[in-house]
């Protein structure tokens, strides 16, 4: 049997493959080796520490707002790493690491936050789409595409990046159907961090696992430990081997946690009690996968502090750039909407351009 029928999401089995404590379930093999395991941890330290320093450009005034990750970098790693050149992300707004994973720069990121129309521009070549604010429409830009695909015959896969609050959105709706109906080769990532703001999971839906909802829309879904890197990468593995091979789309259900603030706007202390955040301390992604390659001989502090030193001035360099561009025009705001601006759209800049210079 497949990994899709073994896990089937009424099991009510979650996919795990690297314990909390950084030794593997039993009977199970890693799905990377050595060296590509300590690489992704590397990508993981520099994504937490860019995701920190954004944080704080923030609150030092130096950044608009930010939606940190941190928490959820095994759920973007494991699975943006698969992805070939010719392939797409769609994703939300909490995604620096699976951008970063397809090739965004990090200043780019860090311009979209400080409010730059920049920042919202993928490198010719790196096929991510920007940021999609409004919850949960994306997905069925990723169905459309992957659909496209197919009827050229070109053997893409695409990816949509969303929370669990986006599943109660009618656009998750349609394009679950639609891709169910039609077979795209799309792949649902939806990041389960527990919270859409302040609204907790198991209000969020009545069904028992979100993995679940892929069973009435005909295709394959399942859950599993996003906080596993393993876990991601062997499931999006296969989730993609079945698409590119014809077999459909496939609802992938990472169950995280989300550390961090919804945005640098939110106060989570108000909704989340602190035995909840000690609860899902140990089970942090980065810290399994310490254990682990200290295990095989290939981590210590001395190795995280020079890999972090490096990241770090990597850092600064891209804060650094994005601060050397001059403060952006307000018309940037209208200029990107349409290709030609409609009149509204006209009216409304025009108001703001007199309000300023008022
Ligand atoms: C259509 C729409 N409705 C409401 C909002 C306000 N809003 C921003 S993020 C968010 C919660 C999203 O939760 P989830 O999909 O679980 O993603 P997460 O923020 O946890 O990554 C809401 C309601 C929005 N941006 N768009």
């Amino acid at each position: 049997m497949g990994m899709f029928e073994d896990d089937h999401p009424l099991k009510g089995e979650m996919f795990q493959i690297l314990k909390p404590d950084g030794t593997l379930q039993s009977g199970m093999k890693p799905p990377l080796s050595d060296q590509e395991t300590f690489h992704l941890y590397q990508k993981m330290v520099f994504i937490r520490l860019a995701d920190q320093r954004a944080l704080m450009l923030q609150r030092q005034g130096r950044m608009g707002t930010y939606a940190p990750i941190w928490g959820q970098e095994a759920c973007q790693v494991g699975s943006a790493v698969l992805l070939q050149r010719e392939d797409w992300i769609f994703p939300a707004f909490r995604e620096l690491g699976a951008t970063l994973m397809m090739g965004i720069p990090l200043k780019t990121i860090y311009l979209y936050w400080m409010g730059y129309e920049e920042g919202s521009r993928a490198p010719q070549g790196i096929n991510v789409l920007p940021v999609s604010i409004p919850v949960g429409t994306h997905p069925l830009h990723a169905v459309g595409t992957a659909w496209a695909a197919k009827i050229r015959g070109d053997q893409i896969v695409t990816v949509a990046y969303f929370g669990d609050g986006a599943t109660s959105k009618g656009d998750f709706h349609e394009a679950m159907n639609f891709a169910g109906v039609f077979r795209t080769p799309t792949i649902f990532f939806c990041q389960n961090n527990q919270f859409a703001i302040s609204v907790p999971r198991k209000i969020q839906t009545a069904s028992k696992t979100i993995a679940q909802k892929a069973i009435a829309y005909g295709m394959d879904g399942i859950q599993v430990d996003g906080n596993d890197l393993f876990a991601v990468y062997a499931v999006t593995k296969e989730a993609i081997h079945k698409a590119r091979s014809g077999g459909g789309a496939t609802l992938i259900e990472g169950v995280t946690y989300r550390f961090g603030p919804h945005t640098t706007a939110d106060d989570p202390t108000k909704y989340r009690k602190e035995e909840e955040i000690e609860f899902w301390k140990p089970l942090d992604p980065l810290i399994r996968l310490e254990l682990y390659l200290q295990g095989r001989g290939l981590w210590s502090e001395e190795i995280k502090k020079r890999i972090t030193d490096e990241a770090q001035k990597e850092i600064d360099q891209a804060v650094n750039e994005a601060e050397a561009l001059p403060i952006p025009e307000a018309e940037e705001i209208f200029k990107y909407v349409f290709s030609e601006m409609t009149p509204p759209l006209k009216e409304q800049m025009e108001y703001l351009k007199g309000t300023l210079s008022s």
